[in-house]
């Protein structure tokens, strides 16, 4: 079975996705998800200029071989450009393997491990009273996990916090010709946070699995004091409580605080975790199937991260495609580390062009009996979404000094 075209459209129903189609020369088409949120035409040209004209007239049950044809086969290995489009290459001959086994890819990954995929929903608010009613909704939705995201006093509505009055869900890329900007300070958000997490569980009692995102903005030892302030409140777990580069900041995190924490999102492979693993500084890896050269990719990180008893926690921001989400719901139930799925739940529109087999009810997720991967991409809906350039905010201190966003 051989491939005759790889084909890449960036469409933009409502937010811009990268999306790879690879067609064999016996009909099958296969879809992988490219997205990299504000980045989108680097890899778009990754694919189509690079990848595409070497694709054609290879094996496409050829996964592996074709994986470390592109991954040592290019010499610049790694990086979230590369490895989001071997992610796109990975997950269409995934999906074309399933599609040609008829059956729904979790089967080929091993079957099924769990009956259903937990998913935590997001909640978020201007101020600890509109959180709350965010919660409320998130918990009316059947979710029994919650990531909260609240403003802080005195600073921009910021990461995680839809500065729109009304409007309910946050979506971090503006589109426009540059990024906005936001204003960020440590001090007070570290006085603000464990009034938030007191508030929340007064609200909502203590079965309820509260999560929380620093985004990468503090310090090891900052961070290590926002852990030890929160245990009272034992939240689910902490992510990117400092940055990602320097995996040996988590030890200090670590020394200090009994929080879970979870890392990874803007890692790439397998290799980024090198410390993070076996020294057990993480208890979730929060890998995603497209930024982490894709299935093969993925359960390479997992397979490493169990040892540890390390569990998974795919991200899925809405700038994950629903490809790239379905993806994860086939290695999420098969997978022996699960551990949950991020839901940040698509806008409509976006269906009107990913015609999706996976299902979400009362907070958990089926990736569906389709065979294959479950997506149907439609090119004649996508073609009436055109890319719109959108970049995510860029986060400065109070005297304007570039901070992590
Ligand atoms: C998360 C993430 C996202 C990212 C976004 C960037 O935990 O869901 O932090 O919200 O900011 O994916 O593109
Ligand atoms: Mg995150």
């Amino acid at each position: 079975m051989n491939i005759v075209s790889a084909e890449v459209v960036v469409c933009s129903p409502g937010r811009n996705f990268v999306t790879l189609l690879v067609t064999t020369d016996d009909g099958l088409v296969g879809v992988g998800d490219a997205t990299l949120n504000g980045r989108e035409l680097a890899v778009a040209s990754y694919l189509q200029d690079h990848i595409a004209p070497l694709l054609v007239g290879r094996d496409a049950q050829a996964i592996e071989g074709t994986w470390q044809y592109f991954y040592r086969g290019a010499y610049w290995r790694r990086g979230p450009v590369t490895m989001a489009a071997i992610a796109a290459v990975d997950v269409a001959l995934w999906d074309i393997k399933a599609q040609a086994a008829g059956m729904p890819l979790y089967q080929l990954l091993g079957g099924r491990s769990r009956e259903t995929i937990r998913a935590y929903g997001h909640a978020h608010g201007r101020d600890i009273a509109e959180l709350a009613d965010s919660v409320r909704e998130r918990k009316e939705q059947g979710f029994d996990a919650v990531r909260v995201q609240v403003g802080i006093p005195g600073n921009d509505p910021g990461y995680g916090i839809s500065g729109t009055p009304g409007k309910p869900r946050y979506e971090p890329a503006i589109a426009g010709p540059r990024p906005t900007e936001e204003r960020w300070d440590a001090g007070s958000y570290l006085r603000f946070i464990p009034k938030v997490f007191e508030n929340i569980r007064q609200e909502f009692g203590d079965e309820l699995d509260l999560l929380h995102d620093v985004h990468h903005r503090l310090t090891p030892i900052e961070a290590a004091r926002l852990g030890k302030s929160l245990e009272p409140y034992h939240p689910f777990w902490l992510e990117d409580v400092t940055v990602a580069e320097n995996q040996q900041s988590m030890r200090t995190v670590r020394e200090h605080t009994t929080v879970p924490l979870a890392m990874g999102e803007t890692y790439n492979s397998l290799v980024d975790y090198l410390q993070l693993i076996p020294e057990q500084l993480i208890d979730y890896v929060r890998s995603a199937v497209t930024h982490s050269g894709g299935v093969t990719g993925l359960r390479r990180i997992l397979d490493f991260a169990a040892v540890y008893q390390i569990r998974s926690a795919a991200h899925g921001p809405t700038d994950i495609s629903p490809i790239g989400l379905a993806a994860s719901l086939h290695i999420d139930v098969s997978h022996h580390a699960f551990g949950i799925q991020e839901y940040m739940q698509h806008e409509e529109t976006v269906f009107d062009v990913f015609d999706v087999g996976y299902s979400f009810d009362r907070g958990a997720f089926q990736p569906g009996e389709r065979a294959g991967l479950g997506v149907v991409f439609d090119q004649s809906a996508a073609a009436k979404h055109p890319y719109k350039q959108a970049y995510l905010p860029v986060n400065r201190l109070r005297d304007g000094t570039v901070h992590d966003w």
